[in-house]
């Protein structure tokens, strides 16, 4: 290793512009990153730290402290900082993650900071309705800390006469209150699945990146027409605003069209709506990716437009398996709204031990379609798709209206264990009302980003005798 050029921090804030050059500093070390920033996966996000420290940043994008990152910076070293400024360190860093919620320490955590966690899968299948510390949780940002009292909804945008205001007291007490039971599900759902065909970019989430509640709160249609929306301009979407924000300032955003607009705020499962899922208001979009779902709402704003957030625009799409990081062209695909259908089986887990002096052999589940299409079937083989066996479906609730399928449905199969074999290759695989059913494979539906995994879901046990 030999010596490299000293810097000083001052010598380093020159270098803010890719005409003056790019640098950094991590640690003690000093980089020339200006070949880099065209190829950041982040955007021109990585313009905020030129000329300075990465540390303020990177805690707040806690996906940089992996290893394959911290190699790929190394490449980029052009110096040390002076000893002098190597004792001042970077300045105190406050962790913009402190002042998130407990969690339950049950769920399996994908991500920390932000938070990414899925229950257990046993527990999805018990419960119609997920208890909310179960239920899982997306997080982009830091839970944004909101005071109750000093809340405002901000409503503003086309067909509106103008803007308006409103207090949680307002949405309490001037809206009837509506519930809705919805599934929520991440358009990253089953990614590990896809992972192992091939690398996909995106949190490792296994088969519970979904959940059910019973949501109470207000009709986002009735909140609009009292903010005085006319219909007849060119109104074509809604947009939502959070009240998390990155360090740019920019907030999480994503909008809907504006025909979907009915939704509800409040309370989740009886309850008031955990910090994690929203506090003290978030749009619940049902039948649509979770990702529209925006939590801590702080701005409607009807548009022409779709949101231009980078997660409207440039994240939550669906590209053939033969687009890759190279040739994606994300203005080419439509956002996500409607999920596809949906199955996997969340007991036994894939290894599992079973006896077979049990003689039956049960297995559960979940199942669910976007746009309010009902599961009306789920077959499950156990013996890797050469035979299959209708599932029992659990309901939990009245049929839903036509096209109002909003919950999923749990299902139960008992059956005996086949006569012989050591093992059992399970699957499932699940049917809406408009006769959609799952690909039977991951490959084909691979795509870049991990998103809409919905093959048949497999688990493959061992039988001890
Ligand atoms: C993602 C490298 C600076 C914001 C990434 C990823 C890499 C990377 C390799 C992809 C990680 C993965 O998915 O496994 C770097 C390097 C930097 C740098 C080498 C400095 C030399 C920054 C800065 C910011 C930032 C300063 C913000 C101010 C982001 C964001 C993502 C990201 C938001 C996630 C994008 C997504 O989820 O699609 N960065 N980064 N990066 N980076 Fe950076
Ligand atoms: N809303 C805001 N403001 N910030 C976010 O990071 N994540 C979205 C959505 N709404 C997110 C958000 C994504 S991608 C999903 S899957 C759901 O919230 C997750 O909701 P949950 O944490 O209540 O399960
Ligand atoms: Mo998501």
């Amino acid at each position: 290793v030999g010596a490299y050029p000293i810097f000083t921090r001052e010598e380093v804030t020159k270098h803010r512009t890719l005409q003056d050059g790019v640098w950094v500093t991590f640690g003690d070390s000093v980089y020339d990153i200006t070949d880099f920033v065209g190829l950041h996966p982040g955007g021109s996000k990585i313009m905020l730290a030129a000329g300075g420290a990465l540390e303020p940043f990177w805690v707040m994008y806690a996906v940089h402290n992996q290893q394959h990152v911290l190699e790929l910076l190394g490449e980029y070293k052009v110096g040390e900082l002076s000893s002098e400024d190597k004792k001042k360190g970077s300045g105190a860093i406050s962790d913009p993650y402190a002042s998130d919620p407990p969690r339950h320490p049950a769920l399996k955590i994908n991500s920390l900071k932000p938070f990414n966690a899925e229950p257990p899968s046993e527990i999805l299948s018990e419960n119609f309705l997920t208890p909310n510390a179960f239920f899982f949780k997306r997080n982009h940002l830091p839970v944004p800390e909101v005071d109750p009292e000093r809340y405002r909804l901000e409503i503003s945008g086309e067909g509106l006469p103008k803007a308006v205001s409103l207090t949680l007291e307002d949405l309490k007490t001037k809206f009837p209150k509506h519930t809705v039971t919805a599934t929520l599900q991440c358009a990253g759902n089953r990614r590990s699945e896809m992972n192992k065909i091939k690398q996909v970019k995106g949190l490792d989430w296994g088969i519970a990146a979904i959940s059910n509640a019973q949501w109470g709160g207000v009709r986002l249609r009735e909140v609009l027409e009292h903010a005085g929306y006319r219909h007849g301009g060119a109104a074509q979407h809604v947009q939502f605003e959070g009240l998390d924000k990155d360090v740019s300032g920019t907030p999480y955003g994503a909008s809907i069209p504006l025909r979907k607009a009915l939704s509800d705020d409040g309370d989740m499962n009886g309850e008031e709506l955990p910090r994690d899922h929203g506090f003290p208001l978030r749009a619940v979009v049902p039948g649509t990716v979770g990702a529209r779902n925006v939590k801590w709402l702080g701005k409607i704003i009807v548009s022409a437009e779709e949101s231009k957030s980078h997660w409207q625009q440039n994240d939550y799409k669906g590209f053939s398996p033969s687009v890759d990081w190279d040739t994606v062209d994300f203005k080419s695909a439509p956002a996500i709204q409607e999920l596809p259908i949906q199955s996997a089986i969340t007991e036994p887990r894939d290894g599992a031990l079973l006896e077979r002096s049990g003689e039956q052999v049960t297995v559960r589940g979940y199942a669910w379609s976007g746009g309010g299409r009902e599961v009306v079937r789920v077959d499950v083989s156990l013996d890797g798709g050469k035979t299959w066996q209708v599932a029992t479906l659990r309901s939990g609730e009245d049929a839903p209206p036509l096209g109002q399928a909003w919950a999923w449905k749990l299902w139960e199969l008992s059956a005996p264990f086949p006569p012989e074999g050591e093992q059992l290759d399970i699957v499932c695989k699940a049917v809406d009302n408009s006769y959609n059913m799952q690909p039977d494979s991951v490959a084909p539906i691979w795509n870049l980003r991990g998103v809409l995994s919905n093959a048949w879901h497999r688990v493959r046990v061992s039988v001890k005798i």
